[in-house]
């Protein structure tokens, strides 16, 4: 049977595992091949190969239920779900999605995104299903690095004295994205070292090659009874049984035998287990095994020789921000940076090779990061916390009860902020304005482009209380033409002189107002660009001063909540007119695709948006343009 012929997990049941090897193959090849072309999580899938077909296998899907932690692994799955027919859409506009959706599929019953998710989901299906007298089983893929998230203990001490059955499967490839951190992480692999399925194994030859005579055809025989073994000599490790599981493992993730049979045995258990599941991220594309890291998300890529097909000409943000900070950090010895388990994507591995102790990975774990970040403030010490604005949702609390509220010297950088594109609604950063403009104490900042970032990077170090800087994905310079000479808080840039309207735009739209008022000249309407940087204060001063003209709100972001909406009530409380028209996102999820794409879908494209400002200064001043 070929891959293109499996139609459902029970297509594999009756397969030899000789058909199930070459099965895994063409799974690799589609793996790569589609990857390479749209990008995505190659290296994590290339792992889970095996381990998804046993599951597939051995459990009766989609009665049988898998939560997907984070849930970028889950390509494997989706192609022995019937979706191998539109698998070369992954991640495009209306296409599939790289993460698990329930309206793609039955199969898929719980949508994941961030990290950490998946034992608290899997609990309260188990306990549905108890409630609603089903039989079926429940289980949660969980990676080692998704471990090192909070809300995994909170689960793991839940189910283990919830009575119910539920089955976590431990995915250990000892990698986060970047190499894995922490206790648990440093315990798994003494796990792994000491209590290995390979020294069992020895340990029950050798026992039997020590009986004179019968001892080695017995160990011969015993061949089948192998896994058997390795489940019960093993079941013994210290911290999930403490918590009412029990552990079956450790066992090798790529060999479909053995797995298949510890699966059946868990599926059996009346109560909470875990399965302790090595394997090797990349597994069977060399240049993912040799470069994990780099292949855990990966832009489209050349198969031969792994090399990026575009490569950005101009840095990212967050390596401009990582340089700026490795210089302000030589003459500053206050200043320490952390990352929950994103050295690489924040840009933070710069100042990481530089300050090798004072750059912080704790994991995934953005609230325990954030109130850790206070704890240092309030020692003296300068923090830095850069996290992509999607993960800082985690933070919500902490930003304010432990850092705002005692006024403490934290610094946030928001990497991402705006549309992600092709990783969907989950990543989107959107709502990060929303969460941080009505914190009192809170400055909140976004560049028009990287030599701003520079300018507010220098003023955060003088900057003796909290402050949020946003910046999105895309890099953006408009040093040529419009040189960054200054960065003061509560003063806003203007741009582009105009005397029809205002455009007053935050961050990465400041590049799109630049193209709307070229639009706009073309319909005979001379717009005025405002580089409104400074979100929180807002140049309040500026504002009064526009009350005459038309002004119209731009940002990549909710429009609750959001700029226009602080713009709003700033002018109802001035009594003075407020924006004519707000550009944002409306009250929806957006979805994957590229970002141009969604922005147009959005209707945040210059032409689309010089229209509607057109039509609305026509309708509102009674002014006809061409
Ligand atoms: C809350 C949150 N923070 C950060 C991330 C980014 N992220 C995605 S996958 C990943 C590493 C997950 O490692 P692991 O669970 O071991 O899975 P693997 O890819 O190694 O299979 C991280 C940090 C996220 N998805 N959610």
């Amino acid at each position: 049977m070929h891959l293109k012929d499996v139609k459902a997990p029970a297509d594999l049941k009756d397969l030899s595992y000789e058909e199930l090897g070459a099965l895994a193959g063409e799974i690799r090849d589609e793996l790569v091949s589609t990857v390479a072309q749209r990008g995505g999580h190659l290296a994590s899938n290339l792992g889970v190969v095996e381990l998804t077909m046993a599951l597939h296998r051995v459990f009766d899907l989609p009665e049988d239920q898998i939560v997907f932690d984070v849930g970028h692994q889950s390509y494997v799955h989706k192609l022995l779900t019937g979706r191998y027919a539109l698998f070369h859409t992954l991640r495009s506009f209306g296409g599939l999605s790289g993460f698990p959706k329930r309206n793609e599929s039955e199969y898929d019953v719980f949508e994941t995104g961030h990290s950490s998710t998946a034992i608290s989901a899997a609990l309260g299906l188990a306990r549905a299903r108890d409630y609603m007298g089903r039989k079926n089983a429940v289980i949660a893929l969980v990676g080692d690095g998704a471990l090192t998230g909070g809300m995994c203990y909170e689960a793991l001490n839940d189910a283990g004295n919830a009575h119910t059955r539920l089955i976590v499967i431990l995915n250990d490839n000892e990698m986060s994205i970047a190499p894995n951190v922490g206790a648990l992480s440093r315990h798994l692999t003494d796990i792994r070292a000491s209590k290995g399925w390979t020294s069992t194994k020895k340990k029950v030859k050798s026992g039997l090659f020590n009986i004179p005579v019968i001892g080695e055809p017995i160990y011969k025989m015993m061949d089948w009874l192998k896994d058997t073994v390795k489940s019960a000599f093993v079941d013994e490790d210290g911290f999930f049984t403490a918590l009412g599981f029990h552990y079956y493992g450790p066992i090798d993730g790529h060999d479909l035998k053995s797995m298949e049979h510890t699966l059946r045995l868990a599926k059996e258990f009346d109560g909470p287990a875990v399965i302790h599941v090595l394997t090797r991220k990349g597994h069977g594309y060399d240049k993912a095994e040799e470069k994990p890291e780099m292949f855990h998300g990966t832009p489209p890529f050349y198969v031969e020789t792994g090399g990026l097909r575009k490569a950005s000409k101009l840095p990212s943000f967050g390596k401009v921000m990582a340089r700026e900070l490795v210089d302000m950090a030589r003459e500053d010895k206050r200043i320490v940076t952390i990352t929950a388990a994103m050295p690489g994507g924040t840009g933070l591995n710069v100042f990481q090779k530089e300050f090798p102790d004072r750059m912080l990975d704790v994991g995934i774990a953005e609230e325990h990061a954030v109130t850790m970040a206070a704890g240092m403030a309030a020692g003296g010490m300068k923090p830095y916390f850069a996290v992509y604005a999607t993960f800082f949702q985690r933070s919500f609390d902490q930003m304010i009860h432990d850092v705002c509220m005692q006024k403490l010297p934290v610094t946030f950088l928001l990497d991402r902020a705006g549309l992600v594109g092709e990783d969907g609604a989950t990543h989107h950063g959107v709502y990060d304005l929303a969460s941080t403009l009505p914190v009192p104490n809170l400055t909140v900042l976004a560049p028009r482009d990287l030599n701003e970032l520079r300018l507010m990077m220098r003023w955060t170090q003088h900057h003796d209380a909290p402050c949020v800087i946003r910046y999105g994905r895309k890099s953006i310079d408009l040093g040529e033409k419009y040189p960054c000479k200054d960065f003061v808080p509560g003063k806003w840039e203007v741009m582009e002189q105009g005397a029809d309207c205002a455009l007053l735009a935050v961050g990465s739209m400041v590049v799109e107002a630049l193209e709307t008022r070229a639009q706009l000249a073309q319909l005979g309407i001379d717009a005025a660009v405002i580089n409104c940087s400074s979100v929180k204060p807002m140049d309040e001063d500026m504002l009064r001063s526009l009350a005459d003209k038309p002004i119209v709100t731009m940002e990549e972001h909710v429009l609750t909540g959001g700029f226009g909406s602080a713009v709003s009530a700033f002018c109802v409380g001035e009594e003075i007119p407020g924006p004519v028209l707000s550009f944002g996102i409306q009250d929806t999820f957006v979805q994957h695709g590229r970002r141009d794409q969604l922005m147009k879908y959005l209707g945040l494209e210059p032409e689309q948006m010089a229209k509607r400002i057109c039509h609305v200064l026509e309708s509102k001043r009674g002014i006809k343009h061409e």
